[in-house]
């Protein structure tokens, strides 16, 4: 239909289009015209908003937690750190899901397994460990641990105090693609088949078992753990020797050694180190991203659509940047922030963008 006959078109002609949808709606169709500036938008629409999570303020209601409700009974004891745009949906970005879990001195978390792939970051208290198949990780604050799809997997904790880390799973685009299969386990804590570190030593050297070519675990990494101490060595080397980035500070992906991809096949990570006296220059991406603060405190600015937020964070506090939101990080004392994302899918899709903007707006 061309514009003429729209601008000319009259109220009983209104009246035949509308009687023409009612008329097929019992036939599930529905007419595209109607619907097409929503489905396909001149650039993402995110109906997530940007949001900050104070630990100070949250890790009263984790504690709570741990007084009314074991981690065997709850399976895992969580609290979901949900967009409060996506309520009742256990989502923090349309893709991914973040939560908080906790595991008390001698508590088990039961073994079981399912597609979703899920990354935990280690946020507070050393001694627990995690057990992925048949080998255990000790947790300790700043760690980055992979639970792969459809691994074994059971949490314990020989630690003295609670063990607090941030879970990060594909859940919503597992669920979106109808894909996600579980099961849980008849014993409640794995049988332990590989001393600790196994795998750190076959795959976490820059080397590799002579005949491992194809991952062992298809596109996620063989690596379980990848240590704080590592990662924030590797940090303070780069910002002491060499150029700072201007949008970024220093900030390094975590990948797999055997394909030097992301460590999942659905979620990116990052360790960042924003320098004492960074004023970032803004930048937006495709991918929604969830930040876990590790040292040092600093302040980010989000901007959407002409709206501005700003969150001044410091240690244990998460916080979320949503697709297409503007953000610029600066930092008086210097900070160190984890991250993770759904990269890795907007890539596999060869759709992901980024755009770093030369001045302040
Ligand atoms: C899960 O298996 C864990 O293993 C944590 O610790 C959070 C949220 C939904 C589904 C499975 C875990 C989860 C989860």
């Amino acid at each position: 239909m061309d514009k003429t006959t729209i601008s000319t078109n009259t109220a009983s002609q209104n009246d035949v289009r509308e009687q023409l949808y009612k008329d097929m709606a019992p036939h599930h169709l529905t007419p595209l015209w109607r619907e097409l500036h929503a489905l396909v938008p001149q650039q993402p629409n995110t109906p997530c908003v940007a949001a900050h999570w104070k630990y100070e303020q949250i890790r009263p209601y984790l504690m709570r937690a741990g007084e009314v409700i074991t981690a065997e009974e709850a399976v895992r004891r969580v609290l979901i750190l949900e967009n409060p745009a996506l309520k009742g949906q256990s989502a923090i970005t349309q893709a991914l899901y973040a939560g908080l879990q906790l595991i008390m001195p001698s508590e088990i978390a039961p073994n079981h397994r399912h597609t979703q792939s899920a990354l935990r970051f280690i946020v507070e208290g050393s001694g627990a460990f995690t057990a992925v198949n048949g080998e255990r990780t000790t947790m300790r604050p700043g760690d980055f641990i992979i639970t792969p799809s459809m691994t074994w997997h059971d949490h314990g904790s020989d630690a003295s105090e609670p063990v607090v880390w941030l879970d990060g799973l594909d859940i919503p685009l597992i669920r979106y693609l109808d894909a996600g299969f579980a099961e849980n386990a008849s014993e409640k804590s794995q049988t332990v088949t590989r001393p600790e570190g196994t795998s750190f030593a076959q795959f976490g050297y820059n080397m590799a078992p002579v005949r491992t070519y194809d991952s062992p675990l298809g596109q996620t990494s063989p690596i379980f753990s990848y240590p704080y101490d590592k990662s924030r060595e590797a940090l303070h080397i780069l910002e002491t020797t060499q150029p700072i980035d201007a949008w970024d500070g220093v900030k390094l992906r975590y990948i797999n050694p055997l394909t030097g991809g992301a460590p999942m096949p659905t979620m990116a990570t990052f360790m960042q180190r924003i320098p004492a006296g960074f004023e970032g220059l803004p930048y937006r991406q495709t991918d929604g991203a969830i930040f876990s603060v590790v040292e040092g405190s600093g302040s980010v600015q989000i901007e959407h659509k002409g709206e501005k937020v700003q969150f001044d964070f410091s240690p244990r506090d998460h916080f979320v940047i949503p697709s297409w939101h503007t953000a610029r990080f600066s930092s008086t004392s210097g900070c160190v922030l984890f991250s993770y994302s759904d990269r890795p899918v907007h890539q596999a899709l060869g759709i992901h963008k980024e755009e770093r903007l030369n001045h302040v707006e």
